[in-house]
């Protein structure tokens, strides 16, 4: 039996606690926290999960809820017996997995190809700018797939549970980081782009992103870590670790101590030689001079609690990060390094980079959808024509419903995308609507991308996150089922919104991201 510190927690032998444990691990410590204090999700520590017991605990992890809670058992990916187990587990203490230091990361680190050996020129007849770096979610993967072909270039094996790509300043190196906080280096230079350099920079992480102010261009790489809470900057050639940070600290607010403030959203500023490091539960935002490792300066800004996902307006001067259960944009300026605005939004704000286009009356402005219901806000960024209407919600329209993850458009375009994938309702998670830019009053159409990729299974058919060509005249989108099942990528033609292409492949399991490289590389969105 484990020997609990809570003794009214109900027992659980070492074997069901070690397999609840990696469980937790695996599916929800990324919303309600390793040491299970809340973000995204609730917080689940036992004074709060004793008082509400197993039979209450088993419904909620079973059912899930409109909060955006996941239907575990009804979804069919948690057993009887395994939704039984999570509900006791949560009443125990929750176990603090160990630190992950120099000597752990120096040890998983592989330059598999060194940069001596590397081609001197690229090898190869794609069109680099145009491949799509696509996350095959549950096979620890992703497909590079050329975007003027629609064919697989190659499937490389990344970390577990593989979360987003990034691109190097120049565009020649990608990078990808796994739920494990492996990252995978690919060389697209090489004749068949591969992996080059790998490391594990802690247990679990997020994000990644490659200084790209002008001198540092390819020379270093971040990566945020949820556990342990720390950031790590590392070679740009070769993924050597250099430097190593925790974000433990104080709350924004509160100013409470806060052992796991997890490292959310980083991108690299084009304004000075920073790394834009937002932490979630302690509402910061820091600014990490990267010109000096040893002496590192870090503008800490105070922003608001829960940062999660963001992306630059039009100028790329100010980020815009998502605070999400603050219900927050907070707006910081990359010239000043300062706090601008927190702009109220509605309910659970996930833009993913968000959607920058310009509003017949209030200039440009950026765009996000909600998790929590269907409103989609409009926050203006120019405060030199359009002053009056800076950094506030200038509007706010209606897209399908909650449950709304990413949201896109393109310089060039004229539509605006928003997905719905957790939406409940499966005729909203599998459609995705598309709004005129320039009659938005007119409400949204319906594209029924799932139906389009003509999937004759039952699977879950999510369609998640539409990303554009280099050209801006097709926008993809992933049709997300279960491991066993059938998914695709639909292609659209983005001016007549009609079906242009469907990728299907056995080897497409589970795709979620997709990442243009010219996109990802000049922040184009
Ligand atoms: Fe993500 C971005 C965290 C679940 C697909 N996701 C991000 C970022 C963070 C984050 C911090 C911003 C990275 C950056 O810009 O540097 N995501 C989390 C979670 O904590 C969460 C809620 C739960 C978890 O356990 O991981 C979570 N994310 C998901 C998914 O279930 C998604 C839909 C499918 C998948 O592949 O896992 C998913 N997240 C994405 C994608 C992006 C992302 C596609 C990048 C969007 C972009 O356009 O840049």
């Amino acid at each position: 039996m484990v020997q609990s510190s809570n003794p009214k927690a109900p027992p659980m032998t070492q074997a069901e606690f070690d397999v609840a444990r990696k469980i937790y691990f695996e599916r929800c410590a990324g919303c309600h926290g390793v040491l299970r204090k809340g973000a995204t999700g609730k917080p689940l520590t036992p004074d709060i999960t004793l008082g509400k017991g197993t039979d209450y605990l088993k419904v909620f992890i079973a059912y899930g809820s409109p909060a955006g809670m996941p239907n575990w058992q009804t979804s069919g990916e948690m057993s009887e017996q395994q939704v039984d187990l999570m509900a006791r587990y949560i009443q125990h203490d929750a176990p603090t997995p160990p630190e992950f230091g120099m000597a752990d990361m120096k040890a998983t680190w592989k330059v598999v190809v060194p940069p001596e050996k590397r081609p001197t020129k690229k090898m190869n007849n794609y069109n680099i700018e145009n491949i799509f770096s696509t996350t095959l979610r549950d096979t620890g993967e992703v497909a590079l797939i050329d975007g003027d072909s629609k064919q697989i270039i190659n499937i490389v094996k990344t970390g577990y549970a593989v979360h987003i790509s990034r691109t190097s300043a120049s565009g020649r190196y990608l990078f990808v980081i796994g739920r494990d906080a492996k990252i995978n280096m690919i060389d697209l230079w090489m004749e068949k782009p591969d992996n080059v350099a790998e490391i594990r920079m802690g247990l679990e992480a997020r994000s990644v992103e490659a200084s790209k102010y002008k001198g540092y261009e390819d020379k270093l790489v971040i990566a945020g870590a949820y556990w342990p809470p720390q950031y790590v900057i590392m070679k740009g050639d070769t993924l050597e670790p250099l430097k190593i940070v925790s974000t433990r600290g104080n709350t924004v607010d509160k100013q409470e101590y806060h052992p796991e403030p997890r490292v959310a959203s980083i991108v690299a500023s084009h304004y000075r030689p920073e790394f834009i490091v937002n932490v979630k539960e302690t509402g910061k935002t820091l600014m990490v001079d990267y010109t000096d490792l040893n002496a590192l300066k870090t503008i800490e800004v105070g922003t608001a609690r829960f940062l999660h996902d963001g992306g630059w307006d039009s100028t790329k001067r100010y980020f815009m990060v998502a605070a999400n259960q603050s219900n927050k944009i907070a707006v910081v300026d990359a010239k000043e390094d300062k706090l601008v605005k927190l702009v109220e939004v509605s309910k659970i704000p996930h833009p993913g980079r968000g959607a920058n286009f310009i509003h017949p009356k209030f200039g440009p402005v950026w765009s996000t959808g909600h998790l929590g219901d269907e409103a989609i806000s409009l926050v203006a960024t120019d405060p030199v024509k359009h002053k009056q209407y800076a950094f506030k919600e200038v509007a706010q329209i209606k897209g399908q419903g909650g449950g709304a993850l990413f949201i896109k458009t393109h310089p060039k375009s004229k539509h605006l995308y928003s997905d719905t994938p957790l939406n409940p309702d499966a005729a909203i998670s599998q459609s995705v609507a598309v709004f005129d830019i320039n009659a938005l009053d007119k409400g949204f159409k319906v594209l029924p991308i799932a139906e389009w990729a003509g999937i004759k299974d039952d699977g879950a058919k999510r369609v998640v996150q539409p990303e554009y060509n280099k050209a801006g005249d097709e926008v993809w989108f992933s049709v997300w089922s279960a491991k066993d099942k059938q998914s695709a990528i639909v292609v659209v033609d983005d001016k007549t919104l009609k079906l242009k292409a469907v990728i299907k492949d056995p080897r497409l399991i589970t795709p979620t991201g997709k990442f243009n490289v010219y996109n990802t590389q000049h922040d184009v969105y």
